[in-house]
Formats: C-alpha cells, structure tokens, sequence
C-alpha cells in the first residue's frame, strides 16, 4: 500500500504568504527572508503590547494632575516599523532610511538654505537653461510657442509669488538673535530658556504697525508688535505682544468690530494706516473701555523713533508654572538698552513721504553695522491673593499692573544680532502663535487671550496655505518634532512606516505621550454657570486712562492733547468728536478742555460712567509711565548727523567735528545739494553723501551747520537747506552751529541765543571742542523745552 505523502512537510507557512499586503497566515513566518523578517518584527513589536496599559491610567483626578508617559518598547529591530522593507535600497536621492527617531522637517536653518554662487541657471526642475532671455518662437519674428515649458514655468511662479499679507499687523520687519537668561528660575517656572544663569535659546523678532496694509508707511500713528519667537529645547514660545501695555477691547469677541473700524474704511478704501476717521473713533467712542490705549495711543509711544527704542509688553496676564507645579502670574515687560525715544508728529508724517521704510531700514542698518540692538526682559510676578486685592482685573487687558504695585524684576536680555537673508521666507513666513507656549508658561482666563489662542492657528492656514506652516523653515521648531499628524498641504516630512495612530503596538506604541515631561495644563479650578458677560471691575473704564495722562510730563501731555484733536479734526461727523470728548472728561478734565478747545466745540457732559460706584485706584501717579523714564544711557551710538555742506564752507573744522561724533558712535552723513565733492575754503574735499533732497531733515536725529561764510552765503540761498534748518529746529533736534554757521540760523529765521534755546548749540569756537556740548545734547534726544504751540517756524 502506498504511503500518503505528508501533506506540507514545512513547519510553517511559506515565505511568499508575507508578501501579501492584504491578508495573511494564522501563524508568523518560520523562515529568514527579508519579507518574512520584517513580518516577524511586525508581529513581535505587537505583541510586546497584549494590551493598552495606558488606558489605567487616563482616568481620574490624579492623573489629569499628573499624566503619565505613554507605553513604548523599542522595536526589536528597525525594520519592524518600516513602511516598507525595500527602504535599505538607496539611491542618491532616498539616502537610505529615515534617521532613527530624527524628523528632518524640523531643525535648524541651514539645511535649506540656498546660494547660487558659481552655479548656472535651472528650472524648477534642475534643467539647465540655454538662454534666460528669450521665449521660444516659431522664427525670429514668428509667434511664441506653447511647448515652451522654460517660460510657462517662470510665469506661472510669478504669477503665484504674492501670498495674503496679515489681516493686521501686515507691515513688519523681522530680525534674528537670542535671548540669554540671567539666573535660573527654577523655582519659578519650568520653562526651557529659565533653567540656568548663562542659557541661549535663538529667537527671531518681528516689529510690525497693525492697521496699514504690506506696503504702508512705517511711521504711522499706530501701536507697534513685537512678537518674539523662541526656539526653546522644549518647542516654540512665541510671545506675541505690542508696544503698549494694554489693549482696546476686554473680549476677543469685539475684535473683528475693532480692526474693521480702524482698517480704510470698505467703501473706499481710506485712509491707508491710519486711525485719524470717523468708523475709528465711532467705534472706541462706543467702547469707554479703549480710553486708557488710546491714551497710548495718542501718545508718542506710537510714532517710535526706532524699533530698537521701543518697550515691549506680553500685555495679557500670563502664568508661570514651576517643576512641581506651583504657578505664579507674571506680566512680561521689555526694555531697550537705548533707552525708549520717539519723533514728533509733524516729523512722523513727513518721513513717510521722505523714507516709508524708516523703522525698517534703521533695524537692518543697525544690526548690518553690528551696532545689535538690546532689549532686557523683565517680569512682573505677583500671586492670584495679590491679584484679587487689586481695584482692577488682572484678566482685563484694557489695565495694567502699576509698578508701584509689582516692580519689575530683570530676568534676561535680547539681543538681535543677524538679519534675514530673505524677507519672503523669513519675515513674511514667520508664523507667531499666541498658543504656542512650552511647558512652564502657561495661559490665564484673560478672554481676550483665549480669543487670540484659537485665531493665530486659524490665519496662518489661510495665509500661509495649509495647516503645515510649522514645517516652513523659520517656524520650524528645534526642539524634535513627532506626532500622528499626516498630509495637508505642502507637507514636507516623508514619514516613514505605516503607523499614523496612537495607541499602536506595531511602531512599538511610538511616538507616545510624554506624561509630566510634557506639557501639562496648569489646573485652575473654574467654577460658575456658562454665560457671556463681565465681572464687575472690568466695568472701571477711567482710572488708568487718567493714571497715565496724569503721570506724563508736560510736552508729553501735550503731544496727546495735539493727537486727539488731530485725530478727531479728521473725523468728519460732530457727534462722533464730541462722543469722545465726553469720554475723555472722565479721564482728565484737562485734556477734554484742550481738545474741545482745539476743536473749536463746547464742552460736552462727561459720558455716564457704567459702573454706580467705581473701585478708586491704589495709584494715581507712575513715573514709570512716562518715555522719559527710560532715557538710556545717554551714548550717542547709531544716532544719524547730518553735517550739511557746500563749496568754501570750512573744511578741517568740519571734518574734525565730525569724526568726532562718528568716534562716538553716530552714524553721520555729509549732506550736500548734490551728491559728490565740494571744495571747503581751506581745500579740502568734503564728499557729499547725501542730498538736502533725497534726505532731508526728519531723517536725521540731529544736524551740524558748520564755520565758513561763503559756503553759508549759498547754502542760506537754497530753500531746501532753509527747510532742512527750521524742520530740525521745530522737531527739538539737537543742532550745532559753527562760527559762521549761525548765519544759516539767522537766514531760517531761527529764534537763536545761545543762552536759552535748548539743544542749539552755536558755538563761535569753530572747532572740535564744539561738540563735546553738543553730543551731550544728543543724549537727550529731543529738547522740548524750546517746543511752541504753534511752531515758531
Ligand atoms: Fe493679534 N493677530 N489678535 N494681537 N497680533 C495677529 O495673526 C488677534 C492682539 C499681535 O509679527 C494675526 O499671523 C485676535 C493683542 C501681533 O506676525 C491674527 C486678537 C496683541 C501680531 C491676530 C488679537 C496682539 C498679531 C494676524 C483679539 C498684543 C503680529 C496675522 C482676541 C498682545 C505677529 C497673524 C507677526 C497678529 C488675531 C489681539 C499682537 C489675525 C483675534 C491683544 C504682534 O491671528
């Protein structure tokens, strides 16, 4: 009888039952092929989870307090998390397989950084081009081709290079550097650039105006952000905040109401950047809360003379969150070491004509020249019992916490050190992100706040086009990168394997939760019925609207009075002006005074307040308030002279002085009625750099008029050097006028007496002794003192 042969005599599946990708055996591979070892892997990552011993752990108050890091074992080999086996088959495009654990999308800048030097031409697609200059066509003279695929490519690019600029703020300029902590804040928070004295985390900067589109003026009377991006070992920390230290609206839900009525008004489309119009002020006239930021606002603080002598303010109330997560609230305040200084409004609205670009090009000069501006960061920490006893609502973004309330304490500093090598990439694409926090920051209940939490996310995807704006370079984080989310537009990351879920077991439970290393909420008991409203003391509309009009010095205040009657003469509908001025008679009976009187109207009654019985104020004066408060440390460095010069104007004099304040560190220029040389009576050949017409006088902080009589016979002839005299005059510049120079004074029709004009220094001494007057001069800024109401010139 013949014996059955034995039905298989292997001991387990064949190896081709792993090469199926949509079913599979009972039992794992016995053999060693590569299909069989990559199934093994497979099964055995999964099994090395029988079950998710995470979900013991997602219940309850105490793991919600502290979450725990998520099950993960490591495969039992690299293979086993593979999307596919064939991933070892390197060309010299694949290089192999991923990195271990690695996410190239994030990281540093270098990796995509690009320079074509020595290179040829290419199209997009790396075909070298024959001929840049032409389009293809049929004969010299004949029509263009459609099969020109090098012309279609180029055109179609360009006709793609303009991205939606910011809905607000879409005017900015944007620079690199680092923040260095000064001592380790360990007990104060856990967040990453804290931990010790000494530590560097890279930011990159962007100042912007808010209401003027992309291509607007920088000098507008506006607020001015200043949204710091950190690149922390623990992800990106952008702190998203303004110039001033506080805001319009209580409620992110008066937003849109807010910036559609600042923005040109839509059925014209004016004015460009400005507030001075009636949906402007028909709007915060209807909110008594903006009294106090449009205090600010019509401040000086909203024309700065430069990014670089601006503060900046987190303006909300945020958290700080320690290692065993006690929290403090804190108010983050910066501080430039040059000291906080600003134009005038006559000067503001003549450099943007002369220099729209003004705070823009003043950044990049200064951070070109390696003059790195610097900023110290600052906190106010204070506990939620302090906060509760306060007469204002530290969740109320329309107050401010007076320094005599909570001082300041210094925690690090800011330097700006490197300039973008492209505006588009960089500065355009930087995305901030009121969310993005790290652990040891975290948000208070501010509404405001959490209005802002959902928006910046949400403009970014339509701006920058897809939800994968944080793998464009500059919003890369340094920090690693992992997590399950896939695909969307322009996605740059190629993940690798097959598993895009959490929980898993067959990537062997990665990448996993990290419990209390990561980011952890801090838990603030909430209680209360779900409804809209406000508490009480966010109904106290004036206390801080007179606190900083009363804690102003005189020019100061008058600076705000000539704003709000400026402002409101552009508004066109008299209700709406006297509406303000009703308000304003809540915060100062002064200022309603001086602008009902600039407007040429009666006083109207104060606006009824809303609240019966107001908390008083625990402070009614802050010097601290004040920009003379910060005047920096009186050096004259990157201030710009300009030494105005002409044939037979004395030439060695000249030099001398200035060589003497560039020694100082001003940035002077030789400012001519043409550009070139002139020959000074002693000589010598001063070379203009400059013209009295490409750059008059707002763009310069202060003007040397020198010695020689010829040379100011014709300069005093030439209107535009008149001009430039009586506009440093009216802007209380410092000015030096040398031996014959004041004969240029006289022909300007300057009020001069050495005596008693501050910040005119005439000087018979025509040498450079001059100018140790006059650069002490310089490091006050502006000299108000000789202001006149109206201008004497
Ligand atoms: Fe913004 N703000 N904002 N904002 N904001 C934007 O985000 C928004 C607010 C600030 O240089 C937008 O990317 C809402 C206060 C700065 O790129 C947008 C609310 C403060 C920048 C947005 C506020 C700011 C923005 C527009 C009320 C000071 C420029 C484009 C709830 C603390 C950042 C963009 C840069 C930009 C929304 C109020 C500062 C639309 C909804 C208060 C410095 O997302």
């Amino acid at each position: 009888m013949a014996t059955r042969p034995p039905k298989n005599p292997r001991q387990g599946p064949l190896p081709t039952a792993f090469i199926n990708t949509d079913s599979g055996p009972a039992s794992g591979p016995a053999g060693d092929s590569t299909p069989e070892r990559y199934a093994k892997g497979r099964n055995a990552t999964a099994a090395a989870r029988p079950y998710n011993r995470d979900k013991e752990t997602e219940y309850g108050l105490e793991h919600a307090r502290r979450p725990v890091a998520g099950e993960n074992a490591p495969p039992p080999s690299f293979l086993a998390t593979a999307g596919t086996p064939s991933e070892d088959n390197a060309s010299a495009k694949t290089n192999g397989p991923a990195a271990e654990g690695v996410n190239a999308a994030s990281g540093e800048l270098a990796r995509v950084r690009a320079d074509s030097s020595g290179r040829m031409l290419t199209t997009n697609q790396g075909v070298q081009l024959s001929n840049n200059q032409d389009s293809l066509k049929a004969g010299l003279r004949g029509p263009a081709l459609l099969k020109d695929f090098i012309l279609r490519e180029k055109l179609t690019h360009f006709d793609h290079e303009r991205i939606p600029e910011r809905v607000v703020h879409a005017r900015g300029s944007g620079a690199h550097g680092y923040f260095e902590c000064y001592q380790a804040l360990t007990e104060l928070t856990a967040a990453a650039p804290f931990q010790e004295a000494g530590k560097i985390t890279p930011v990159f900067v962007r100042f912007s105006t808010v209401a003027g589109e992309r291509g607007s003026k920088d000098t507008a009377r506006d607020v001015r952000g200043f949204a710091v991006k950190f690149y922390t070992d623990e992800g990106i920390w952008d702190l998203v905040g303004n110039n001033m230290p506080v805001f319009f609206i209580q409620d992110a839900m008066k937003f849109p109401d807010l910036v559609h009525a600042v923005k040109p008004e839509p059925h014209h489309a004016m004015p460009q950047a400005a507030s001075a119009h009636d949906t402007f002020w028909d709007f915060v006239s209807l909110m008594p809360e903006s009294t106090h930021m449009l205090m600010w606002q019509m401040s000086d603080r909203a024309i700065p003379r430069s990014f670089r002598m601006m503060q900046g303010f987190g303006v909300h109330t945020f958290r700080f969150v320690n290692h065993a997560g006690a929290s403090v609230l804190v108010k983050f305040h910066w501080t430039p070491l040059l000291g906080t200084h600003s134009l005038v409004w006559d000067e503001a609205v003549k450099i943007s004509g002369a220099d729209p670009d003004f705070n823009r090009r003043d950044l990049w000069e200064a951070i070109n020249s390696g003059n790195y501006p610097e900023w110290e960061l600052g906190v106010q920490i204070f506990t939620e019992e302090q906060a509760d006893a306060f007469s204002f609502d530290v969740l109320d973004s329309t107050k401010l916490v007076p320094e005599e309330l909570v001082p300041i304490t210094p925690i690090g500093r800011m330097v700006l050190d490197r300039n973008p090598d492209n505006f588009f990439a960089e500065t355009e694409q930087v995305a901030f992100c009121a969310a993005h926090v790290v652990p040891g920051i975290d948000f208070t209940n501010d509404p405001l706040l959490a209005g802002r939490i959902h928006s910046y996310i949400d403009t970014q995807i339509t701006r920058l086009g897809g939800p994968n704006f944080h793998e464009l370079p500059i919003n890369a984080p340094l920090a690693p990168v992992h997590n399950n989310q896939r695909d969307g537009m322009h996605r740059q990351a190629i993940h690798r394997g097959g598993v895009s879920y959490e929980p898993n077991s067959l990537a062997g439970g990665c990448p996993f939760q990290a419990g209390t290393q990561g980011f952890v909420s801090f838990p603030e008991p909430q209680r209360g019925d779900e409804l809209r409203g406000k508490p009480e003391k966010f109904g106290e509309h004036y206390n801080q609207a007179a606190l900083f009009f009363d804690s102003q010095t005189g020019p100061e205040r008058r600076h705000i009075i000539a704003a709000f009657t400026f402002e409101l003469s552009k508004v066109t509908v008299p209700a709406v002006r006297e509406r303000v001025v009703s308000m304003l008679r809540n915060a100062s009976e002064e200022l309603a005074r001086s602008v009902a009187d600039g407007l040429g109207m009666a006083l109207p009654d104060p606006m009824p307040l809303a609240l019966d019985r107001p908390p008083a104020p625990e402070v009614r004066k802050s010097p601290a308030l004040s920009l003379t408060a910060r005047p920096g440390d009186g050096r004259i460095v990157t201030r710009k002279i300009a030494v105005l010069v002409a044939d037979d104007v004395a030439g060695a004099t000249t030099m001398a002085v200035a060589e003497a304040l560039v020694a100082a560190g001003a940035v002077v220029r030789l400012v001519g009625g043409r550009i070139g040389p002139c020959t000074a009576e002693d000589g010598l050949v001063l070379d203009a750099d400059a013209t009295l017409e490409n750059s008059p006088a707002p763009l310069f902080d202060a003007m040397v008029i020198p010695d020689g009589a010829v040379g100011m016979e014709a300069l005093a002839a030439d209107g535009r050097a008149l001009e430039f005299v009586r506009d440093q005059f009216r802007h209380c510049k410092p000015m030096l006028a040398l031996g014959a120079g004041s004969l240029l004074l006289d022909a300007a029709g300057i009020p001069h007496n050495a005596r008693n004009v501050e910040g005119l220094i005439v000087s018979d001494v025509a040498d450079v002794s001059a100018s140790d007057g006059f650069i002490q001069a310089l490091g006050k800024h502006r000299h108000f003192g000789r202001e006149t109401d109206p201008p004497a010139v």
